[in-house]
């Protein structure tokens, strides 16, 4: 079976797609990375191995990985685009110098990568709706060009060194687990916290600005199946668009509204996030992944705003049972 290393296992991919992992590969086989001050707690603590791993330090990484014979490494190690564009040297730091640690770690002892990019990773000039999968891509934040550069990387890797490197393109994720810190989509998170907590909701990105959103299961199963698929039917590698669902701030206020008609949501822009979001596309093309291994996705905005809403009701009915 498949042992495996998780880097940023606290974040909030890390900390759901480790349960996933360990769910799919055996607890045992899947090690927890992460670095001081963000230790893994309760069930993620628990139920497997876990060890320091600071992307910016390659022996580290080496260690682990020869200490547990790993096979394949998932680097979710980054900043997000608005907390990037207030540290772009350290964002290129964890995300370009980190991603080469990555990559020389796993030639030295064959080990397969998945790195996620984002729709971050296209700009304006890009096409805007039905994005396609190979098309010009000139971010104009600091995140995208790391991501342009990490899929550019891993691509090099695998054609020079037979490194095999995967990867998608993240839209916005969307969970009730680990809250988000510091992306442009996290409004998308944070308006069903307001909605269940009974806050008006102030929106930082305007009415209009459409973007790519995905329900975090199905992210998660990406994640996956794009590292099991068939490598003879991958035409590309680093990294397929992949899609479920795009929509503006009146698309999702409308549809928690439906289940929840006292909310309320009103403007509050945040010109730093409204920018970067105005230079992303509104939709991508996942025809790519679609046929090259069978990517579909299982939720749409109706569904991810019940099983949102049902979640967090559960999550905060407890959390006022603990207080
Ligand atoms: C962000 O908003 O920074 C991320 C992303 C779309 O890559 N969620």
């Amino acid at each position: 079976m498949k042992k495996i290393l998780v880097i940023g296992s606290t974040g909030q991919i890390g900390s759901e797609l480790t349960m996933k992992l360990r769910s799919v590969y055996q607890p045992g086989n899947v090690v927890a990375g992460y670095i001081p001050g963000a230790e893994p707690k309760g069930e993620l603590a628990e139920s497997g191995p876990k060890e320091v791993v600071d992307i910016t330090n390659a022996q580290q990484i080496a260690d682990v990985v020869r200490r547990y014979d790993i096979d394949a490494i998932y680097n979710l190690a980054a900043l997000l685009s608005a907390v990037a564009e207030r540290k772009p040297l350290l964002a290129w730091h964890i995300g370009i110098d980190g991603l080469i640690n990555v990559l020389e770690v796993a030639r030295e002892n064959e080990c397969s990568v998945f790195t996620p990019s984002s729709i971050g990773s296209f700009g304006p000039n890009a096409p805007k709706d039905g994005t396609p999968q190979d098309t010009i891509q000139q971010p104009r934040t600091i995140y995208g060009v790391t991501k342009v550069t990490g899929e550019l990387l891993s691509n090099y890797y695998f054609m020079r060194y037979g490194v095999d490197t995967r990867s998608v393109r993240f839209p916005g994720l969307i969970s009730y687990v680990t809250p988000p810190g510091g992306g442009t989509t996290d409004y998308a998170v944070d308006i069903y916290y307001s909605a269940v907590r009974g806050e008006k909701f102030r929106c930082p990105i305007k009415g209009g600005t459409f973007m790519d959103m995905m329900y975090m299961p199905d992210a998660l199963r990406a994640a996956i199946e794009i590292m099991e698929a068939n490598p003879d039917k991958l035409h590309h590698r680093n990294s397929f668009n992949i899609a479920s669902m795009s929509f503006d701030p009146e698309i999702i206020y409308r549809s928690i509204k439906r289940y929840v008609p006292d909310f309320e949501m009103i403007y509050d822009i945040d010109e730093l996030r409204q920018g970067i979001a105005e230079s992303w596309p509104n939709s991508l093309d996942d025809t790519c992944a679609r046929i090259e291994w069978g990517w579909k996705p299982e939720y749409n905005l109706d569904t991810m705003t019940r099983h949102m809403l049902e979640k967090l009701r559960i999550k905060f009915a407890q959390e006022d049972k603990q207080a």
